[in-house]
């Protein structure tokens, strides 16, 4: 008989890391037939967040938008804590008037794809719509093993005592984890996991981007029920082609530098380090004696972040950085950097969506996590031999401060090992095969779209 076309509705969480991933995912899905309705919390967090998705809906108008108006913010419970987990507490209170938004789309939904910092939220809505919900988990399938793990963890005072283990599994230990989830104390991050971590089992399915060649142990541990006995199968559908859909700006700079010469340096779009950290990396990539183009971030929200470079670097320090390199303070479309011929490396934070860029992109990388999922993704990144991670960085935070000549030290080791050239070359030549014509990730994907077509 005829196979219907499927519709399928989408709901990202709050931040570049959670709407980029999504925003991909739409892309391909509408690629393979099925339609498409966006859902935006609105206001957004950041700028980049609204360009971001003014320019995509621009350039997929067969994708339809589908506004989620937040309720005004309560300033009783102002937040003291990450502004974008603040924001999943705002779409979590908002999430009532999903219900009547979901039932009044038209041709009806075939399913609808969640963040997973929603899933508490959004699977008794769907239940009661009757309406098959796939918990999408922005973060590697390792970092899913503790979100699912985490509340059959917990101790007396909702302490964790012990590394997590999954027997055939390297373990994740107490020091990886994101910081919050040792507080005693709960706060919102450490909440969101537990809430959000129980009711995974109650979905339909979990999408994660990532694939086979890279994590095929914890693909398995998961889906044999050796991490939780109830867990819904896992897809892998990454790494997710990145969509060009913004308008390039092209660096001269760049363009005049030699192939594979230049090391890009960038944290992510929520993360600020301390104004003293920031000029002893400057320091250090003006001795590494490397080039280097620098994303500096001073504040963790972009609206906020107004300070000029002269202010940030001191007129020194910003006078040596321009002789090696290029420091700057505006987004650029990092993805659209990465696959420049002129970068041959990438010190980051390893947030999952850059690490997936830069193995999309062959690019070694030089690992300095900051915050939350960062460590486990680290240590994955190192295992599979994409780069390095020096351990004794710790955090990145406001405590320790990692020298120059440290950081001059290991940028110029990496960026003289040819050896995680080569492998991040293979890794890119895999990668690609996983999504491409009859790639593991490709036909995963092209199996659950079947089922919504029934
Ligand atoms: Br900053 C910055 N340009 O200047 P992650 C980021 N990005 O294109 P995060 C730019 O934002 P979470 C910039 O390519 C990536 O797709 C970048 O996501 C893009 O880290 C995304 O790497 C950032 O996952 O989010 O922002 O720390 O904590 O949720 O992982």
């Amino acid at each position: 008989g005829d196979l219907r076309v499927p519709h399928v509705a989408l709901l990202p969480s709050a931040g570049m890391g959670h709407l980029t991933p999504f925003l991909r995912l739409a892309a391909l899905l509408a690629s393979h037939d099925v339609s498409v309705t966006f859902i935006t919390p609105n206001p957004t967090v950041s700028l980049a967040e609204s360009q971001s998705l003014s320019n995509f809906l621009m350039a997929f108008p067969q994708i339809t938008r589908k506004q989620l108006h937040l309720l005004p913010l309560d300033e009783s419970c102002a937040n003291s804590e990450d502004p974008f987990y603040y924001h999943f507490e705002l779409i979590r209170r908002s999430s009532h008037l999903l219900s009547p938004l979901l039932s009044s789309l038209s041709p009806p939904l075939s399913a609808m794809i969640t963040d997973m910092s929603f899933t508490s939220t959004v699977l008794p809505i769907t239940d009661s719509l009757g309406l098959p919900n796939y918990i999408f988990f922005t973060s590697s399938a390792k970092m899913l093993t503790l979100y699912v793990s985490f509340h059959t963890m917990l101790g007396p005072n909702h302490t964790i005592k012990d590394d997590l283990q999954v027997p055939g599994l390297g373990p994740i230990p107490k020091s990886r984890m994101p910081p919050p989830l040792l507080q005693e104390s709960n706060n919102l991050l450490k909440t969101f996991f537990i809430e959000n971590g129980k009711k995974m089992t109650e979905s339909s399915g979990i999408l994660v981007n990532t694939y086979e060649s890279i994590e095929s142990e914890t693909l398995a541990a998961l889906n044999e029920g050796k991490v939780l006995r109830k867990l819904p199968s896992v897809i892998s559908i990454g790494p997710l082609a990145p969509c060009f859909f913004e308008t390039s700006q092209q660096l001269q700079w760049l363009n005049n530098q030699a192939t594979g010469s230049v090391l890009y340096v960038i944290f992510g779009s929520r993360t600020a380090m301390s104004r003293e950290q920031i000029r002893e990396l400057g320091d250090g990539l003006v001795r590494s004696g490397c080039r280097f183009l620098w994303a500096v971030k001073d504040k963790k929200v972009d609206i906020e972040d107004d300070e000029k470079l002269t202010e940030v670097l001191g007129e020194e320090l910003l006078e040596r950085v321009k002789k090696n390199g290029l420091a700057m303070k505006n987004w650029l479309n990092q993805e659209e950097i990465l696959s420049h011929p002129a970068i041959g490396g990438f010190l980051s934070h390893c947030g999952w969506n850059s690490l997936s860029e830069a193995l999309w992109n062959g690019v070694r990388v030089l690992a300095w996590p900051q915050h939350g999922d960062q460590k486990v993704n680290a240590d994955l990144m190192e295992r599979i031999g994409l780069g390095t991670w020096d351990k004794s960085w710790g955090w990145g935070d406001r405590e320790t401060v990692v020298k120059a000549e440290d950081i001059a030290q290991t940028v110029s080791e990496i960026m003289g090992n040819d050896l995680l050239k080569l492998q991040a070359l293979h890794i890119r030549d895999e990668a690609r095969r996983a999504v491409g014509d009859d790639g593991s990730s490709t036909k995963s994907l092209a199996a659950l779209i079947d089922t919504w077509k029934k």
